[in-house]
């Protein structure tokens, strides 16, 4: 019983808001600490949070989502498993007039009014941060570099971006060549499996590329067991800066870390409550992030919350 929300932030309208939210699944660091974000947030702001998990399957979130509307709740969030294929259920939650929010992954639906905004990461612009630390390091260096790449899972937009902005900056030099690029569905097990085989099938492996800090925690482990030895006798570029990864970097094991923010809790329940009042609201806000060298680990390391 007397569940009044007992918060000075009411939006204006009534009583407490009810959010249903699709998250994609529980594949990684980044997403155990994003899960978590969203669910400390809605409580902070007293938002009813209906959570639901897609276990990594589109056909989950367009369920949750179909219920959601069915449940009539005031705001759907959701982080898309995949970009493609969400018009129809998205144009079924504008048609019931229920307001939706992206967050962390957008679609590629051309009409933008099927969305009120999208908060999240520049992945492409991750990708280039990725290519432009290899560029540097080996600068005045002419022999080839071989690069073996660790993809997200197929069809999500980082996996898509940070491809594309990583390709697009090495590009400009051919001794940097991309020898195998394999998705490793952004997991730990499945970052070591497929790094076991690219160890069985090249022996002259440079740098490795992950899309994430799991797969590259997992490849660290594949190419410990090779008799190799991480950050030294192969290079390793990630995305993420989880605090797992943070720690191998500080250690050495991995060269250089893109951030990426999973903390978006806060702005999304922000945004809530503002389509919830009418207000109009940006259609795409940016996340602030940096990168991370060793030694800028090691410093950050102590405070890093997650
Ligand atoms: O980088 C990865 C997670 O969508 C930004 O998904 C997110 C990505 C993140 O599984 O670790």
């Amino acid at each position: 019983g007397g569940d009044d929300a007992g918060s000075g932030d009411s939006g204006g309208g009534g009583g407490k808001i009810t959010m249903g939210f699709s998250q994609v699944g529980a594949e990684s660091g980044w997403r155990t600490a994003n899960t978590k974000s969203i669910q400390e947030s809605a409580a902070t702001a007293g938002i009813d949070l209906k959570f639901s998990d897609a276990q990594g399957k589109q056909e989950n979130q367009i369920k949750a989502i179909r219920s959601f509307i069915a449940q009539r709740v005031d705001v759907i969030a959701f982080s898309p498993v995949v970009e493609s294929g969400w018009d129809t259920v998205l144009k079924e939650a504008k048609d019931a007039n229920i307001p939706v929010i992206l967050t962390d992954r957008s679609v590629d639906s051309q009409d933008k009014t099927l969305y009120k905004s999208f908060i999240g990461s520049d992945f492409v612009l991750e990708g280039k941060k990725a290519g432009e630390w290899l560029v540097k390091e080996y600068e005045g260096k002419p022999e080839p570099v071989n690069i073996v790449e660790l993809q997200g899972s197929p069809g999500a937009a980082p996996a898509n971006d940070r491809k594309a902005g990583f390709a697009e900056v090495i590009k400009a030099d051919p001794k940097f060549k991309v020898i195998a690029s394999q998705t490793g569905q952004f997991t730990r097990t499945d970052g070591k499996e497929v790094m076991e085989a690219f160890l069985k099938a090249h022996q002259d492996i440079d740098v490795l590329y992950a899309h994430n800090d799991d797969m590259g925690l997992g490849a660290i482990e594949a190419i410990e067991a090779a008799g190799k030895k991480p950050g030294t006798d192969i290079k390793i570029i990630t995305v993420d800066a989880v605090k797992d990864g943070m720690t191998a970097l500080a250690a050495g094991k991995i060269n250089y870390i893109v951030e990426c923010s999973p903390l978006l809790g806060p702005q999304l329940m922000d945004l809530a409550k503002k389509v919830k009042a009418g207000e109009t609201v940006e259609q795409r806000v940016v996340t602030e992030e940096t990168t991370f060298t060793q030694e800028q680990a090691k410093a950050a390391l102590p405070d890093r919350k997650y």
